[in-house]
């Protein structure tokens, strides 16, 4: 299963932190291929349809939308697009500004099969596995997300339960490859 995770950002030089943590999650605790997780980074500004169009040639089973306050109309229209051209796309959603509003948001886009309401990387690697596996998603701890015409949140698991899981540490985010870097500003002499 290919998964593609995206987002817009308000200024196109920042790291997707949310994404690559999110990646190395399911690399590590999953096994997951890397080359089969896709990240597709634009700005803010980019032109809707070929965002869209981007993530669809990675032909991806997954769609995960990183949202913030500057780009969530964005992606919604992304997520319209992307499951009208491919309707057995699941398309997940998280970030600070979906998390919260998890029913609101899912209740105003049809798009949108699943909301993970807080930190990602647990919850994430959970439903990727059950998806792989054919499994429920039903009693995945700190979603929100469809059932027929209703919506379905589950409660968080408690730090100490994650704890008990042996998974107090989230596998290290890396960019693969690395972004070349940016030359500095030379320093100008008067
Ligand atoms: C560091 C930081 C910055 C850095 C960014 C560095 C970089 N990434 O390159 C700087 C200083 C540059 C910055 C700038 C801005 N920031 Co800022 N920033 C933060 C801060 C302090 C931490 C963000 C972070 O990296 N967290 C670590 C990552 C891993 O966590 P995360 O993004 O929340 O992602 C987790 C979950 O949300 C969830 N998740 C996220 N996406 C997804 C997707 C899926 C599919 C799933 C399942 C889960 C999931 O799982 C992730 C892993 O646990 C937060 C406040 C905070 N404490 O969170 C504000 C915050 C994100 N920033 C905010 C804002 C408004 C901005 C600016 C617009 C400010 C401005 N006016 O210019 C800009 C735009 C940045 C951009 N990316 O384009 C707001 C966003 C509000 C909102 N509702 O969206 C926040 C929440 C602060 C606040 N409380 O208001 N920021």
């Amino acid at each position: 299963m290919k998964i593609c995770l995206a987002t817009l950002h308000a200024n196109p030089c920042f790291t997707p932190l949310s994404l690559l943590y999110l990646k190395a999650s399911i690399v590590d605790s999953l096994s997951y291929p890397a080359d089969d997780v896709t990240i597709v980074e634009e700005a803010r500004d980019a032109d809707p349809d070929a965002f869209a169009a981007r993530i669809l040639s990675a032909r991806p089973a997954i769609v995960g939308f990183s949202c913030y306050v500057w780009n969530v109309r964005a992606l919604m229209a992304a997520a319209r697009r992307i499951k009208a051209a491919a309707p057995d796309t699941i398309i997940v959603l998280g970030g600070p500004e979906v998390g919260p509003i998890a029913v609101d948001v899912l209740r105003a886009n049809p798009a949108v099969d699943v909301i993970v309401s807080s930190e990602g990387e647990v919850p994430f690697a959970d439903l990727v596995a059950r998806w792989r596996e054919g499994r429920a998603i039903d009693d995945v701890p700190g979603i929100c997300r469809r059932r027929g015409a209703c919506l379905r949140s589950t409660r968080h698991r408690r730090p100490s339960q994650a704890r008990a899981r042996g998974r107090r540490r989230y596998a290290a985010p890396r960019r693969s490859p690395p972004r070349p870097r940016r030359p500095r500003p030379s320093a100008t002499t008067a």
